[in-house]
Parts: C-alpha cells; sequence; structure tokens
C-alpha cells in the first residue's frame, strides 16, 4: 500500500456518510480527475494491519484486474498512520456522478420505460455474476451504492470490506436499511450468494414501482411485510436454526406480484418471483437470471 496518498487529492464535497465512514468526493490534483475516497480506521498492532484488512484489500485489488464494467473502478489504496493503534486506509475509487435512488427519483412519469429496465437490470446482475463467481457477497446491494454514469453504464459500488468495517461499525451505530435484506440473514440463518440476488428482486421491482416494495421499520416488520407478498413459507420451508419463531407470523397465502408492481410484463413478472423466492437453495441465481426469456422478450 502506498503510505501516503491523501496529498494527491483535495476534497471537493462530502457524498455520504455511513457504518463505513464518510465516502468524499475529490479532485485529484494532477490529473484534475474526480475520485471518490473512502477511508476506514483500522486498529493495529506491532505486526501492521490486522490480516483480515491485508487479505480484503488484496481480493478488491485482483479483481480489480478483471476490469470488469460494471464493477467501480479501484484506482489506489493508501494506509496512513495516525496513532500506533490506528491506522487510516483510504481506498481510491473512480467517481461516478450519479446513484441508482436519484437516477430512478429524476426519472419523469410514468417512470423507467421497460427497455431501460431490462438494460439495467443486465449490467447490475453481470456484475453480480462476476462478483460471485469470485466467491465476493455484496451483502448490502441498495439503489444507493449501485451508481450510474452519465452514459448509463451500472457500476457496483461498496462491497468486499466486510471485516475492515466491524471495526468502525461498533464505534459508529447508524441506521442500516432493511429494505433490500433477505429473509435468512433477517432469520440470522447461514447465507451465500442468493442473499444479493434478493436484493436484487426488491431493486427489480422498486424500478418499476418508483418507491421501494418492502419498507419494514424492524427485522420483524420486515419479514412480515416480505410474508404479506409472497406467503408464509410452510413449516417444512422454516429453517430449523432460525432464530424467529414461524409461529410469530399470522398464516398468509402468496399475492399476485402485480398486484405490487402492476407496470410489469408477464416474463418480468416470472423473473422477479424467482429473485423473490424464500428458500434461497431454490432462488434464481445471478448466471441464470441472465438467461431468463425477459431479456429476450
Ligand atoms: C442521499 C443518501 C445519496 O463515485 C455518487 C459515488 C455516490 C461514487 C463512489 C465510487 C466508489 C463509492 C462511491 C462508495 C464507497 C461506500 C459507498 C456507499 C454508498 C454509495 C457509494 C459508496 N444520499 C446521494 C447520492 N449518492 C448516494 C447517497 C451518491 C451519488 C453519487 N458517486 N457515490 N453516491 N465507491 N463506499
Amino acid at each position: 500500500m502506498a503510505q501516503e496518498c491523501v496529498m494527491k487529492y483535495e476534497p471537493v464535497a462530502e457524498i455520504g456518510g455511513g457504518a463505513y465512514g464518510t465516502v468524499y468526493k475529490a479532485r485529484d490534483k494532477d490529473s484534475g480527475q474526480f475520485v471518490a475516497l473512502k477511508s476506514v480506521r483500522v486498529q493495529t498492532n506491532q505486526d501492521g494491519l490486522p490480516l483480515s484488512t491485508v487479505r480484503e484489500v488484496a481480493l478488491l485489488r485482483r479483481l480489480e484486474q478483471f476490469d470488469h464494467p460494471n464493477i467501480v473502478r479501484l484506482m489506489d489504496v493508501c494506509a496512513t498512520l495516525r496513532t500506533d493503534q490506528e491506522t487510516k486506509v483510504t481506498l481510491v475509487f473512480e467517481h461516478v456522478d450519479q446513484d441508482l435512488r436519484t437516477y430512478l427519483e429524476k426519472a419523469p412519469a410514468p417512470g423507467l420505460p421497460n427497455n431501460m429496465i431490462r438494460d439495467l437490470m443486465k449490467q447490475l446482475l453481470c456484475g453480480l455474476a462476476f462478483l460471485h463467481s469470485n466467491r465476493v457477497l455484496h451483502r448490502d446491494l441498495k439503489p444507493e451504492n449501485i451508481l450510474v454514469t452519465s452514459r448509463g453504464q451500472v457500476k457496483l459500488a461498496d462491497f468486499g470490506l466486510a471485516r475492515i468495517y466491524s471495526f468502525h461499525m461498533v464505534l459508529t451505530p447508524v441506521v442500516v436499511t432493511l429494505w433490500y435484506r433477505s429473509p435468512e440473514v433477517l432469520l440470522q440463518t447461514t447465507y451465500a450468494t442468493p442473499l444479493d440476488i434478493w436484493s436484487t428482486g426488491c431493486i427489480f421491482a422498486e424500478m418499476f414501482r418508483r418507491k421501494p416494495l418492502f419498507c419494514g421499520e424492524s427485522e420483524m416488520d420486515q419479514l412480515g411485510k416480505i410474508f404479506a407478498v409472497i406467503g408464509l413459507p410452510s413449516e417444512e420451508e422454516w429453517p430449523t436454526d432460525a432464530t424467529v419463531f414461524r409461529q410469530s407470523f399470522s398464516p398468509q397465502n402468496p399475492q399476485p406480484i402485480t398486484d405490487y408492481v402492476p407496470s410489469i410484463s408477464k416474463k418480468g413478472a416470472e423473473l422477479l418471483l424467482e429473485m423473490l423466492t424464500f428458500n434461497q437453495l431454490t432462488r434464481i441465481s445471478a448466471l441464470n437470471a441472465l438467461e431468463h426469456p425477459f431479456f429476450t422478450e
């Protein structure tokens, strides 16, 4: 890692804050180019940075080698010693002007045309298939961290730093959105790549609706809102290691998804239901979703 590269950039504006710390828009003093700087504080000892941090940064750099069109570019990583117990790790990303949340809000009524949704979804799934094929989970996919360039290119941001974050997260309690969280995460059972497909399904629905599909205010409320649409899973489907009792929810049958996403096509509704499948083992994968007839209709 470069020892000191903060001097190379001058901050322009704060882009956002969250559990991870703060992201800044900055200007590269040499090239004049805009970048997005994300700093994370990590605990250090005599041996330097924790191995987990070194591994996560190494993984991000390995992914970078592929130059995937739907992943935000990681341009540089810097480490600055703050005290003998703390190091500031700064990740330097390419800067993208817009996030999907703003992009959807700006779309004139009646919302995004179908072919645009199809194109955005295809790119989102391409980026996700790439991460998953490298055994990387995004874990927190939402419209705020899906970036859209002025040419309509989708780029995934804010992934692959789960272990670096954990130090910072205990220090800065922030409200994290539950709206895109999968049932297996809400039930605190084992999870894997399908968790990102659930989030993608929620985002897919939101592209048509122009408002979120499941707006829960707590984990239980979020699960209740999900089951009100997909139905309460059967006794057999309920994970044996779930920390929440199935009896806590009232029995519900699956509702027609078109009641919630009226403007979706028939093929689109089929794909959406395959993404919003309770059982993570039968939920569609990113690669299979890309093969879905929705993309060729
Ligand atoms: C109203 C909540 C929203 O260029 C944006 C960028 C943007 C970036 C960028 C590049 C690489 C990140 C950002 C990044 C890194 C954590 C992140 C968390 C969320 C998003 C990006 C992250 N508020 C206003 C619009 N907004 C999101 C917040 C934007 C708008 C333009 N360009 N990020 N976020 N990594 N780590």
